[in-house]
C-alpha cells in the first residue's frame, strides 16, 4: 500500500497523468481508503511541490503539469470522497477582478488550494464586486481570493471589501488577494486578511486564515 501511495506521490511531482490516474484506480481497488490516498497521495505532493516551487527548483510548468495529474487523481478520487463523508477543509471562491483576464496565476492558486483540500469555487476572470458578494451569500463561501495582474485593475480588490462591508458581511468571509503588482502592503491598506506573492503559499495562507 505504502508502495502505491510513493508511486501517486512521484507520478504527480513528475506531472505523470496517466501514471497517476491507473495508480489511484490500482489503489483504490487494492482497499486503499480514499482518504488516505487524498492526504497520503495527492496532497502531500502537492505540499512537496510547493515547497520546490518556493525554493526555486520547479517553476510555474512544473507546477501546472503536477497540478493538471493531481487533478487527474482527484477525479477518480471524488465520488469515493463524497462516498466517505470527507468534508473540504474549507470552500474558496477565486477569480481575477473586474477589467482584469488574466488567469493563468489565479488557475495556479486555484489548483495548489485543491491540491491542499480546499474546495473551489472559480468565478473565472473579469469577476466583479457583486460576484463576490453573491458566492458569499448564495454559495457560502469561507474565503474570497482575488487575483489582478493590472495596476489599473487592483482598485476593484478595494472595491469588493468595501462591498462586503457595505453588505454587512464582511465579517463572514476571510479576503485573500494577489497577483504581480499586489503586494502585502496593499493587503493592509484595503484591510484585506491575507496576501500571499506565489500559489503555494497561498494554499498556506488559506489554510493559516481558517486555522486549519
Ligand atoms: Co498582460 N500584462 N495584458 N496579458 N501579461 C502583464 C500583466 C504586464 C505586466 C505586461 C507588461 O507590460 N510588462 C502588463 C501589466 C502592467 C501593469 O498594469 N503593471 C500587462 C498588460 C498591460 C496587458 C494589457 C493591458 C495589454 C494590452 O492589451 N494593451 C492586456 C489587458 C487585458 C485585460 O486583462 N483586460 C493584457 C493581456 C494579456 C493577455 C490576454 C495577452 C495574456 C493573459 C492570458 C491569460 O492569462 N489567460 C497576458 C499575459 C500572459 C501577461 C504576462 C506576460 C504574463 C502573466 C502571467 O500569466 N504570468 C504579464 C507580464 C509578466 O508577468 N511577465 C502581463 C504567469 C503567472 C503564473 O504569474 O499571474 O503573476 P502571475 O501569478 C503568480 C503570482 O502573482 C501569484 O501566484 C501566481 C503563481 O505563483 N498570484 C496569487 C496570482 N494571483 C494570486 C492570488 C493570490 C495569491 C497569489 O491570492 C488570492
Amino acid at each position: 500500500m505504502e508502495n502505491k501511495l510513493e508511486v501517486i506521490r512521484s507520478g504527480i511531482m513528475d506531472g505523470d497523468m496517466q501514471l497517476v490516474q491507473s495508480t489511484v484506480t490500482a489503489a483504490l481497488e487494492e482497499g486503499v481508503p480514499a482518504p488516505e490516498i487524498l492526504n497520503e497521495g495527492l496532497i502531500k505532493a502537492m505540499a512537496e511541490v510547493g515547497r520546490l516551487f518556493e525554493e526555486g527548483e520547479y517553476f510555474v510548468p512544473e507546477m501546472l503539469i503536477a497540478a493538471r495529474a493531481m487533478k487527474a487523481g482527484l477525479a477518480i478520487l471524488k465520488p469515493k470522497l463524497i462516498d466517505a463523508d470527507v468534508k473540504p477543509i474549507g470552500k474558496v471562491a477565486a477569480g481575477t477582478v473586474k477589467g482584469d483576464l488574466h488567469d493563468i496565476g489565479k488557475n495556479l492558486v486555484c489548483m495548489m488550494l485543491e491540491g491542499a483540500g480546499f474546495e473551489i469555487v472559480d468565478l473565472g476572470t473579469d469577476v466583479s464586486p457583486e460576484k463576490f458578494l453573491d458566492a458569499v451569500k448564495i454559495q457560502g463561501v469561507d474565503v474570497i481570493a482575488m487575483s489582478a495582474l493590472l495596476t489599473t485593475t487592483m482598485p476593484n480588490m478595494k472595491n469588493t471589501v468595501d462591498a462586503l462591508v457595505e453588505a454587512g458581511i464582511r465579517d463572514s468571509v476571510k479576503v485573500m488577494i494577489g497577483g504581480a503588482p499586489v503586494t502585502q502592503a496593499y493587503a493592509d491598506e484595503i484591510g484585506a486578511d491575507g496576501y500571499a506573492p506565489d500559489a503555494s503559499r497561498a494554499a498556506t495562507m488559506a489554510k493559516q486564515l481558517l486555522g486549519a
